[in-house]
């Protein structure tokens, strides 16, 4: 069965799904656009988000959908979903609270970082078609402009994602503190693997499974303006329990 994850490749949406599949044993090709030139590839699905998994007749438009079907089909990697009903619907409940908070704001936050720099914004899309590369660099102003009315990436909504963030991170914590070892009991789970995923491209791991920017890099060089606060707020969340969960989450699980 031929299988293939069309993605925005820095996407953290994308990051869960590929995690998932990669967690699972699950082979697939990766078809990795730079967003909204993906809605080339989507628009025959008449679906607008990625990931979108082609598989065989089937297609998945969710991320969550993809994490379940892979915990089906997959033959290896522990399960992402547990058979006792209880159990599952706290997974459930807490994947779509980190899927409907964290992730938005989370993408907001990055999306203020690496926006103002040409250079690092292009950087990000590398591994798309090259056709889409190109006129990325011609129309970055225009494609830029777009991004940010669509996502509203104004100083206070960035603001306040950024508390948000915190906040998120905070009930994590919680959550860890109540149900030991992991976010929704005693095992990793899909929520464990939808928290780390959403939050990683804050806390940029070194397991992410996309090129992200070298922060502490663009920090000491002085080539991205708003290195500095992204560097202070990355740490600032990779200090509390829950950035130390996703960062440990990341190293124990994510590279099978
Ligand atoms: N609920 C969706 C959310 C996916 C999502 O927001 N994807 C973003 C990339 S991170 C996207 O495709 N945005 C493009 C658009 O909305 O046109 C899922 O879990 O798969």
């Amino acid at each position: 069965m031929n299988t293939t994850l069309v993605t925005i490749g820095p996407s953290h949406f994308c990051e869960k799904a590929r995690w998932g599949l990669d967690i699972k044993g699950v082979p697939y090709a990766e078809d990795a656009h730079v967003p909204m030139f993906h809605w080339r590839r989507t628009r025959k699905h008449a679906r607008r988000t990625v990931p979108l998994l082609e598989a065989g007749d089937r297609v998945l438009t969710q991320s969550t959908e993809i994490l379940a079907w892979a915990d089906e089909v997959g033959e290896r990697g522990p399960r992402l979903f547990p058979a006792d009903p209880t159990a599952r619907a706290e997974v459930d409940a807490q994947v779509k609270l980190w899927d409907d908070k964290l992730g938005v704001h989370a993408r907001r936050a990055v999306y203020d970082v690496i926006l103002p720099s040409a250079a690092c914004t292009r950087a990000v899309f590398e591994g798309s078609p090259a056709w889409e590369q190109t006129a990325l660099r011609v129309g970055l102003p225009v494609w830029r402009a777009l991004l940010v009315k669509g996502l509203g990436i104004t100083p206070e909504k960035c603001d306040r994602s950024r508390a948000r963030l915190t906040e998120l991170f905070a009930e994590a914590t919680a959550l860890l503190a109540a149900n030991g070892g992991y976010l929704a009991g005693p095992v990793f789970t899909a929520s464990d693997l939808t928290f780390a995923s959403l939050s990683a491209i804050v806390l940029m791991p070194p397991e992410y499974g996309w090129a992200l920017p070298d922060l502490d890099a663009l920090a000491a060089s002085g080539a991205l303006p708003g290195a500095d606060k992204a560097v202070a707020f990355r740490d600032s969340l990779r200090a509390t329990p829950a950035g130390q969960h996703a960062l440990r989450v990341y190293r124990e699980h994510r590279r099978p």
